[in-house]
């Protein structure tokens, strides 16, 4: 616990308004190889299972927050337009746990640029809140490490915990039953890769870039109360991650696509048997996944992974991303198809930058 405290060099003074009030970061968003699909603690955000995911180096969502000593509430615009409704709800109520553990009673205001499409089951909350942790941590002096950021990031958004960490990172579920205090167990933490053995590229396919009809965080809540099928997934979902984590250290890719690919299956299988059915694949998700079932039987590795959202990440060699990125371009007709290697973790951007 002592780690998650503010100590008082770094507690910020109220009212001074000082550069340490002041801070910028920039983060990425991460694509789940195993999925995190289902929360046992919606408050503390704790999920069932534990989930693993390559940092993406395109897609950077940049976060200031500047603490107001003067203003009566937070001020939170998105791409320059305030946020309204739900949105604006879950960055206050986030800022409302930082200003609790920093012991400060300041508002702030928040300024998020996005260059991932919003909604789009493209975790535009994974690199936001991980960058909204990272510049608020600092903003109100919490002195966090990037374990104690990874928590914080999580309580805005699960996935965001990972993206706090670059390249490939696991996030723990934690152990319910242990004891103890359940938020220290949920944490991300970099997985070692031979990167440049597994030379990996993910190529992304946009095929619609409009805001999902059913939120993740709505669509978790259903599969786990009403779906036949979700007990036997997260049951699968440890076992693909030993399997995963072996595929990793070796280096071997088709080994990482198969296991990313049924995890991704499975996981919109249980939403697909929730009561109603929540389906995020679309026509245009399916004829990617032809393309790729193509490429595959023509000898390139390739393979599928799908969030909450209608779009495929394709995870192919680094060196065949670009013949990839044509088939799936052919397939997706309209849509926009962007190639993506590992990138890094969250981090504060100098005040002059
Ligand atoms: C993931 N997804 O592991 C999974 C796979 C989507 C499908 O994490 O409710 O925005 O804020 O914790 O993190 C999307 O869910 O959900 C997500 P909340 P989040 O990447």
């Amino acid at each position: 616990m002592a780690a998650e405290q503010p100590t008082a060099t770094t507690r910020p003074r109220p009212g001074t308004g000082s550069a340490a009030g002041d801070a910028t970061a920039v983060a990425h968003p991460n694509i789940a190889l195993v999925k995190y699909w289902g929360k046992r603690d919606e408050q503390l955000v704790l999920p069932w299972t534990d989930s693993l995911s390559m940092t993406l180096d395109v897609f950077p969502t940049t976060t200031r927050v500047r603490l107001d000593p003067g203003a009566g509430e937070d001020t939170v615009t998105l791409d320059g337009t305030p946020l309204e409704g739900e949105p604006r709800r879950r960055v206050t109520a986030f800022l409302d746990l930082v200003r609790e553990r920093a012991g400060s009673p300041l508002r702030a205001v928040v300024d998020t640029r996005n260059t991932v499409p919003t909604g789009a089951g493209l975790a535009s909350s994974a690199s936001g809140f991980a960058a909204l942790a990272t510049a608020a941590g600092a903003a109100y002096g919490l002195g966090l490490d990037a374990t104690g950021l990874s928590r914080l990031a999580r309580r805005g958004s699960g996935s965001a915990s990972r993206s706090v960490f670059g390249g490939f990172a696991i996030w723990h579920a934690g152990q319910p039953d242990r004891g103890g205090d359940p938020d220290l167990g949920s944490y991300a933490e970099p997985v070692p890769v031979p990167v440049a053995a597994l030379d990996p590229a993910l190529v992304v396919a946009v095929v619609d870039a409009g805001p999902k009809a059913v939120s993740s965080r709505e669509a978790m809540r259903r599969t786990v109360a009403t779906s036949p099928l979700y007990r036997p997934w997260a049951a699968s979902s440890q076992a693909d991650l030993t399997e995963m984590q072996e595929a990793l250290r070796r280096a071997d890719l088709d080994a990482v696509g198969e296991v990313a690919e049924r995890n991704a299956l499975g996981m919109h299988a249980t939403m697909l048997a929730a009561r109603p059915a929540v389906r995020y694949l679309s026509a245009a998700t399916v004829t990617v996944l032809d393309a790729v079932l193509e490429l595959r039987r023509a000898g390139v590795s390739a393979w599928a992974t799908m969030d909450a959202g209608p779009n495929v990440k394709v995870l192919c060699r680094r060196s065949e991303a670009d013949r990839v990125a044509g088939v799936v371009r052919e397939a997706v007709r309209g849509g926009s198809v962007h190639i993506a290697g590992p990138g890094p973790g969250a981090r504060l951007l100098d005040a002059a930058a």
